[in-house]
């Protein structure tokens, strides 16, 4: 008996690992036929009017880096073909691969399903032998309709063909969004035209920093750092983002955070400065005045500029770890308390978030802020990001405000990910990627109706301690991957030892593109 179940169990066993394919994330539907593709240079590409040229390049620019083959577009019949038919594929974002041994058809909901059938294409061109592809057909679409990626660019400044980088990265593994943090108290990194001292002084800080005053003082090394991205180059970056289905949402973080600011303009501090951008980090005291009205003014006009750069649905305000410290004794911040009949410093700042809403909902834009926005009455139409912890999300959600969880303790790339001693220093937590992978999105405490209002899921990719892009990227991936997994897949049917296992499938071409992950990752979960 014993030995007919240990039978039973090797032949279930084999047929799952037969049947499963090594992409990530794991499609909705996977199955098996038999024979092969294979690829060769003699390969041709088809496509339907409906598909538009910029989405043909890019495929076959994929097909190139990958395989050295050009493959020609063609409108007669070709072994590659490439369609848009939303009828046959119902769900946005959506698409369906059929790998034939004599051809494969490609079918997108949208153009971005389209895109999204590409890319499991390349990365299964990139785990084959020989570019044989085994016969199957996979039908696929999203989880979530958001699903993002952050980067802290303040802390550290990371140069664009990095961020183009991470861009082509996202993409690959379907995510959708890049949340660009643009300002904070180390550093703004966006040229604004109007206010050139925001480049000039802003942007500068007096040391490299590295991690916290008290922790590592011996890595204050007295040199100037900094830097910012020209509206040029932001321009690019968007360009490149959409070409590849990737939408940017600038953070403009107020009314904390803000100490490079007030270090270009102390008039907009309660004290009136000077004030120096910071060279460690932590939580500062200096934030913008909410009595004063050149504040709004201000960033009336940086975000003027910044919804002319974006074109993003969205635009992330901060809204986080803002100290009340200054209000408090502020007479001016006293006086607007009184005169709008507010109770208190958290209801000031509640004023000061509509008071940004309300602008930005004049040039179409809506807000998202992080979950601090709750405090003191929560803006009518703000969509909340969820970081301390869920309980943000699902507090917002029960308002019927939407939401996107990207809670600390599961999904802050800056956290340790494994507990050997040679692991660069980091953030104090511990998040291996069994962590990341384990954590579930839609609340259990909500009814479906609330949580509906779940957008999605982000990882936040905080660079305190990221000096370089090699270990920015060794603290972003392979983590990113279970992110982008918790918000494409479906729930049901995938498991985290089948994730190592197309992970360790996801390798080669992790290399390839010369991505400095973080490897040994099975032995360094727990
Ligand atoms: C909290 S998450 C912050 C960031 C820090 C991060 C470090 C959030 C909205 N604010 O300013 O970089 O912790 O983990």
């Amino acid at each position: 008996m014993k030995y007919l179940v240990t039978i039973v169990l090797f032949f279930i066993g084999f047929g799952k690992g037969f049947a499963q394919s090594g992409l990530i994330p794991q499609p909705v539907a996977y199955h098996r036929n038999s024979g092969e593709f294979t690829l060769t240079a003699l390969a041709k590409l088809s496509s339907d009017s409906g598909v538009p040229a910029d989405l043909l390049k890019l495929t076959q620019e994929q097909i190139r880096a990958l395989t050295g083959f050009t493959l020609p577009v063609t409108s007669a019949k070709a072994s590659i073909s490439l369609k848009i038919d939303s009828l046959k594929v119902a769900q946005p974002e959506g698409y369906q691969l059929r790998i034939q041994p004599k051809s494969i058809e490609l079918i997108g909901h949208d153009p971005a399903g389209l895109f999204y059938g590409v890319q499991s294409f390349v990365q299964l061109l990139h785990q084959s032998k020989n570019l044989r592809l085994p016969a199957s057909q996979i039908i696929d679409y999203p989880r979530f309709s958001y699903r993002g990626m952050h980067l802290d660019v303040s802390r550290h400044w990371f140069q664009v063909p990095f961020i183009k980088k991470y861009i082509d990265l996202l993409a690959q593994y379907k995510f959708n969004t890049f949340h660009w943090h643009l300002t904070d108290d180390q550093g703004w990194r966006i040229e604004i035209k109007r206010y050139p001292e925001l480049q000039n002084v802003a942007a500068y800080r007096k040391e490299t920093l590295i991690g916290h005053k008290r922790e590592l003082p011996h890595r204050f090394d007295g040199k100037k750092y900094g830097g910012y991205y020209t509206q040029e180059e932001v321009r690019e970056v968007v360009r490149y983002a959409a070409q590849r289905h990737i939408t940017v949402i600038p953070e403009i973080e107020m009314p904390g955070h803000a100490l490079a600011a007030l270090s270009a303009f102390p008039a907009l501090g309660c004290t009136g400065g000077p004030y120096q951008a910071a060279t460690f980090w932590g939580i500062f005291d200096d934030v913008y005045c909410a009595g004063n009205d050149s504040t709004f003014t201000f960033l009336q006009n940086v975000l003027d500029e910044v919804v002319e750069l974006f074109p993003s649905k969205y635009i992330h305000i901060g809204g986080d770890e803002c100290p009340k410290t200054r209000w408090k004794s502020c007479p001016k911040c006293q006086a607007r308390m009184q005169h709008q009949g507010l109770k208190d410093e958290h209801e000031l700042q509640s004023y000061f978030i509509q008071r940004m809403e309300k602008y930005l909902l004049t040039k179409n834009r809506e807000i998202i802020g992080w979950d601090e926005i709750l405090e003191g009455g929560l803006s009518p139409g703000a969509t909340v990001m969820s970081w301390r912890g869920t309980e943000g999300g699902i507090e917002a959600m029960r308002q019927k405000h939407k939401a996107i969880m990207t809670p600390e303790p599961f999904v802050y790339f800056d956290f340790y990910q494994s507990l050997y001693a040679s692991e660069p220093t980091a953030a104090a937590w511990y998040t291996p990627l069994s962590k990341v992978y384990s954590y579930e999105p839609v609340p259990d405490s909500l009814t479906a109706e609330e949580a509906s209002y779940l957008l999605g899921i982000q990882g936040n990719v905080w660079s305190e301690y990221l000096a370089t892009e090699a270990h920015a990227e060794y603290m972003i991936f392979p983590r990113a991957l279970a992110i982008a997994e918790t918000a494409w897949s479906p729930k049901k049917g995938r498991t985290y030892p089948d994730f190592l296992r197309r992970l360790r499938l996801n390798e080669p071409m992790l290399k390839r593109l010369k991505v400095s992950y973080a490897d040994g990752f099975d032995e360094l979960t727990d």
